[in-house]
């Protein structure tokens, strides 16, 4: 009851419609990472003079359509720096937000099936201990252990070994992003949904004044864009070029069967990964469309490629039925590293490119565009993730990290 009662206690947190005509900041999207930012604002620098808005319901875009996989095994130094920080935040979510968001760290295996990933994730063991990041690369007898219902040696690509991150699992999805907005909503700050910006930004000196929504025009001191596959749209509206392209990611769930699996696995030459929900269902995944587009489903050749790579390391999924499918809009950069910066127009800030993974890193992402936009320059963590780097040839390469084919 009690906690029925503080959901609703935020005035604002099931908001329809505006109720101020000028915010100090507003940001655009009520994804977990917008919400996010709002709220290490307000916990951070103490600004609730806040609107976040939202075109659809909260974490209606790729927050709640992801398969909630958490790890910090990237390559370069630059991403687990802030992935390591993210693992942290999110190890302790539930208690900071006081919303089970149930974290479960229950391990992390990327397969390596060609002595090119062998490579690959030996050298990201090696650079993940640089980094004080906890992977290991392990043999196939190991993997064989942890997964028994795996088949190691039968596939088109036998199973070599894998890197396993033990700390890394999943978290639910939809209580992050509930978390946070009743967070938010309970520090005063207006959470907006059904508010879809459509007929562009306003600027006066080269500086943002206000957003037309189709609530109409609100007034804005600052402006941060949190739209993950919409980013483009949005940045176009503001008057500058983004470096991302949107293509759809889908996923499906099958029906709920007994515990057969309680790690996550990432078969990412043969594009395919599972992990198991709470309910039984195994949840499926696969690579990225080949071609831009904006559809929440995604193509079909998609689904039987994923289903026909996973039936050869996991035979037993032949017998399964599958429930639903579903799709979500990323935004993929060329080098595969998110964008968390300023942009040409004065007071307006960026947080997207997060494209295939930007789950995991909801808590770090927050932190670090909230200190973006509150101080006007990037603190240590968004330093080397501005949009200019792409022009100034400062790449920070995670394609094969990112696990997903795209
Ligand atoms: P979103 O959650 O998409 O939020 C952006 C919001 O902006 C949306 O709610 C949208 O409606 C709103 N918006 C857009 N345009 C406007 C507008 N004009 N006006 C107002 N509001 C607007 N990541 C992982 O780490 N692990 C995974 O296992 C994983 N699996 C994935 C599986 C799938 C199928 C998909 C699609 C993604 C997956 N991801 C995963 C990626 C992850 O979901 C995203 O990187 C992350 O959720 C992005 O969050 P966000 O807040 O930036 O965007
Ligand atoms: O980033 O771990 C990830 C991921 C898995 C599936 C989609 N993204």
């Amino acid at each position: 009851m009690k906690r029925c009662a503080s959901i609703q206690a935020g005035s604002a947190f099931l908001g329809l419609a505006p109720t101020k005509p000028h915010y100090d900041v507003i940001i655009v999207g009520a994804g977990g990472h917008g919400l996010a930012t709002a709220y290490y604002w307000a916990k951070n620098f103490g600004i609730t003079n806040v609107a976040i808005i939202e075109k659809g319901w909260l974490g209606g875009g790729n927050t709640g359509r992801n398969t909630t996989i958490i790890r910090s095994n990237y390559l370069q130094d630059r991403r687990p720096r802030s992935m390591k920080g993210a693992l942290a935040l999110r190890e302790t979510l539930s208690r900071t937000l006081n919303y089970n968001v149930m974290f479960s760290p229950r391990g992390v295996m990327m397969l390596a099936q060609t002595e090119h990933e062998v490579r690959g994730y030996k050298r990201t063991a090696y650079a993940n201990a640089l980094q004080g990041v906890e992977t290991r690369w392990i043999g196939p007898a190991e993997v064989k252990r942890l997964v028994p219902i795996m088949n190691i040696e039968g596939p088109r690509y036998p199973v070599l070994g894998a890197l396993w991150q033990a700390r890394g699992g999943t978290a639910r999805h939809d209580a992050v992003v509930r978390g946070y907005a009743r967070a938010c909503s309970q520090m005063g700050m207006h959470v907006i949904q059904n508010c879809e910006v459509t007929a562009g930004v306003e600027s006066v000196g080269g500086v943002v004044s206000a957003v037309n929504t189709t609530k109409g025009t609100i007034g804005c001191g600052k402006l941060g864009i949190v739209v993950a596959g919409h980013s483009g749209h949005l940045a176009n509206m503001a008057g500058f070029r983004l470096p991302v392209r949107s293509v759809a990611l889908q996923a499906m769930v099958s029906e709920p069967i007994k515990p057969a699996i309680d790690c996550v696995v990432m078969a990412n030459t043969v594009h395919g990964y599972l992990s198991q929900s709470d309910k039984g269902e195994m949840v499926i995944g696969g690579g990225a469309d080949h071609f831009n587009n904006y559809t929440q489903r995604g193509s079909w050749m998609h689904i039987e490629e994923t289903v026909r790579a996973l039936v050869e390391t996991f035979p037993m999924l032949s017998r399964l039925k599958m429930l639903r499918q579903w799709g979500g809009i990323v935004d993929m950069t060329g080098d595969r590293s998110p964008i968390i910066s300023k942009t040409p127009l004065g007071n307006t800030f960026i947080n997207c490119g997060w494209g295939t993974g930007g789950f995991k890193s909801i808590p770090g992402s927050g932190w670090a565009m909230a200190e973006l936009v509150a101080k006007g320059e990037p603190g240590s963590l968004a330093r080397d993730f501005s949009m200019f780097r792409f022009r100034e040839g400062r790449f920070i390469d995670e394609s094969v990290a990112a696990g997903v084919a795209h």
